[in-house]
């Protein structure tokens, strides 16, 4: 592939669920060898070190949301360093929790806008992410940052989404654990979703092949959203929200190695590792090791393959 300039940005979001510890996230991705995995394959890489969310009025306890303040500081922030990080790289985002990623794909949805481009969404995922602060039970933000990017309703004190991503550019892959009320609101989308059972079925391939031969026709922008818990726990322990039934380590690979093939990857998140619950920093590796395939890395060098 052809080299990239890579803007390594820590985003330890700690504020989107109760459980803590995803703030120690971008130092182990940093401890596991994340700049010499990129750089050994032939990216300049530059790390901008961790953000801190801008000063926030205290919670209030009026409200089910959990840490409603901090996670609205948060996605200004990242709004910002997205669109401007987007002018200058191939920005990695380094969570945190997917609460992060309100701001990262709001941010690089408005630089697409900027440049006259779609903006297309790859969620790799055992959860839809789809609530809105008024659906959410659980009252964790972590599970909202795709109704906010596709501009529902409901979003009070956040900040305006100025390029919702339209429903038609957003793939899920790995679902396995989908609130009602996330899938009422999902079924009546265009957003193309697939559970671990067809996945089982059709394999792995092909939805995703299918996605980025839409994204390659359109002349997309393409952010990756990687979460932990896509993955199975035997392989990915260090999560909080871990659900049997993932994808294994040959299906996560080959879903970053086909992004790799397609050269769409213009932006990622790596979101929702959770250190304290790691075995001997395994899930950092892993999760380092599949950012590497998604940057070039391989056995053997194949031609790019074309997905028009
Ligand atoms: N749907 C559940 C909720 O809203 C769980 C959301 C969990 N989200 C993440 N990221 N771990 O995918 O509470
Ligand atoms: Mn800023
Ligand atoms: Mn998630
Ligand atoms: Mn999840």
């Amino acid at each position: 592939m052809t080299s990239k300039h890579c803007i390594i940005i820590g985003a330890p979001v700690d504020s989107g669920k109760r459980r803590a510890g995803c703030l120690m996230g971008p130092d182990s991705y940093r401890t596991a060898g994340l700049g010499d995995a990129l750089q050994d394959l032939g990216h300049s890489v530059k790390d901008m070190g961790n953000l801190t969310p801008a000063n926030h009025q205290p919670e209030s306890e009026s409200t089910h949301l959990n840490q409603l303040n901090e996670t609205i500081s948060w996605t200004h922030r990242l709004i910002r360093i997205a669109e401007d990080s987007m002018e200058h790289g191939l920005p990695i985002f380094l969570g945190g929790d997917h609460a992060l990623a309100l701001g990262s794909v709001a941010g690089v949805a408005n630089y697409a806008a900027k440049k006259k481009r779609p903006q297309f969404v790859l969620w790799l995922d055992a959860h839809s992410d789809f609530h809105t602060p008024q659906t959410t039970d659980s009252g964790n933000l972590h599970g909202t940052p795709l109704g906010y990017v596709t501009g529902r309703d409901g979003f009070t004190g956040f900040p305006a989404v100025t390029s919702p991503i339209p429903q038609e550019n957003i793939c899920i892959l790995g679902l396995r654990s989908v609130d009602h009320a996330e899938r009422e609101a999902l079924q009546q989308t265009a957003i193309r979703f697939h559970d671990m059972r067809q996945i089982d079925e059709t394999g792995i391939s092909k939805p995703l092949t299918d996605f980025l031969a839409h994204v390659a026709e359109q002349n997309g922008l393409l952010h990756v959203s990687l979460d932990v818990d896509f993955l199975d726990p035997s392989i990915a322990p260090a999560v909080g929200t871990t659900v049997p039934g993932g994808a294994t380590m040959r299906e996560g690979h080959l879903v970053m190695e086909l992004i790799c093939d397609s050269g769409l990857m213009t932006s990622l998140d790596l979101v929702e590792l959770n250190p304290f619950l790691d075995e001997r920093g395994r899930t950092a590796q892993l999760m380092v090791d599949l950012a590497a395939s998604a940057l070039g890395r391989r056995v053997f060098d194949r031609p790019t393959r074309s997905f028009l």
